[in-house]
């Protein structure tokens, strides 16, 4: 198991790799081409540069988070054989150069969703929240609006680009149903994951954040039944997962480790991320310790252990504590904490099996 911690980029993140370093036992950074747009060619160079920087300071650079799916692709419009080939010559490019595990996900129009980046939590530290009846009542541009406030950083799922044809977009999709999502899903898998196979790179799929529709757009990323159906669509290992605890967990019905159990070795990277459910259906970014939250991470990290899990795993967001600002979620100190819980439980359980 390698623990990794995910980067932003020289110049687009306040977290430098010097202090990422001193997390005890952190060996991956999780890297991606942030400026690239979805559907466009990673080129060999730029992705060299990346990665020598970050092998510079000591870490493998095997994981990439995200290669994002062109939205046409999604949409299964006749458009997406450009975007699906500029996909393959990015798997291509990132295998020649040693990465191992591309991360992707295949939500309509929005990669996440929030309605506050900032909650304030009785202890003053702040974290992203979910109010449920605020998003039923919000258009999409409100949401826009209150998740770009703070136009200091770039975030990820939320570029400009793919925002500024909203509308017309969620339009697209009121002829799209959830069984033709999954059959574009198989279009593309079907085409990408021979390449996948052939250079040895492992696709794993991000779970719907949260893991339920949002303004009556389709998803089938939510819950274990669709997950299998995911890894059916393509019955190849390269075909695999993300298991995010933290995007599954805000569905209480969702038992992440039995899901782990389930798939074994289709997941491919891991995340860890702890939630607090509130009974009207809202929900905060909590601290990693489990009692902090609603979501059994010790038998998450335990599940983990007992499969023989050889990915790679991260903390997936943190609140922000001790003053720290920069890129909501994406701090390095609560995320350093949550490495030290989830190691804690692994070195206690490595001993327990000696
Ligand atoms: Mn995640």
């Amino acid at each position: 198991m390698d623990i990794g911690f995910r980067w932003y980029g020289e110049g687009n993140d306040n977290v430098k790799l010097e202090n990422i370093r001193q997390i005890p036992g952190t060996t991956q950074i999780v890297w991606a081409l942030h400026h690239k747009a979805a559907g466009e060619v990673w080129e060999k160079e730029e992705i060299q540069r990346e990665m020598q920087l970050i092998e510079s300071h000591g870490f493998k650079a095997e994981v990439v988070e995200s290669v994002n799916v062109h939205e046409d692709i999604k949409l299964g419009l006749p458009s997406r054989e450009e975007y699906i080939a500029n996909y393959i010559e990015t798997i291509k490019n990132l295998g020649g150069a040693g990465v191992k595990v591309i991360c992707y996900n295949f939500m309509p129009v929005f990669d996440w969703i929030r309605t506050d980046l900032a909650k304030e939590m009785p202890d003053g530290s702040t974290a992203l929240f979910y109010e449920k009846d605020l998003l039923n009542d919000a258009s999409p541009q409100d949401i826009i609006e209150r998740v770009l406030q703070n136009p200091e950083f770039t975030m990820p799922g939320w570029e400009p680009e793919r925002l500024s044809k909203i509308e017309d977009t969620i339009q697209q999709y009121e002829s799209v149903s959830e069984d033709d999502l999954f059959s574009n899903l198989q279009y593309f898998l079907e085409r990408v994951i021979p390449v996948c196979k052939e250079h040895d790179v492992r696709l794993a799929i991000h779970p719907d954040d949260p893991p339920w529709s949002v303004f009556n757009l389709p998803r089938i990323v939510s819950n274990q039944e669709q997950l299998q159906r995911i890894l059916s669509l393509v019955d190849e290992e390269h075909n695999g997962l993300t298991l995010c605890s933290g995007a599954l967990g805000a569905n209480k019905e969702n038992d992440v480790p039995a899901m782990i159990h389930a798939f074994q070795n289709r997941i491919h990277f891991a995340h860890v991320r702890n939630v607090y459910r509130y009974d009207n259906g809202d929900f905060i970014e909590s601290s990693h310790r489990e009692e902090d939250g609603s979501v059994p991470i010790t038998d998450i990290m335990n599940a983990y252990y007992d499969i023989g899990y050889k990915g790679c795993i991260r903390p997936d967001h943190g609140r922000h504590i001790w003053d720290e600002e920069g890129r909501p979620g994406y701090g390095l100190y609560d995320r350093a904490l949550g490495i030290m819980y989830m190691l804690g439980i692994w070195d206690q359980k490595r001993k327990e099996q000696k």
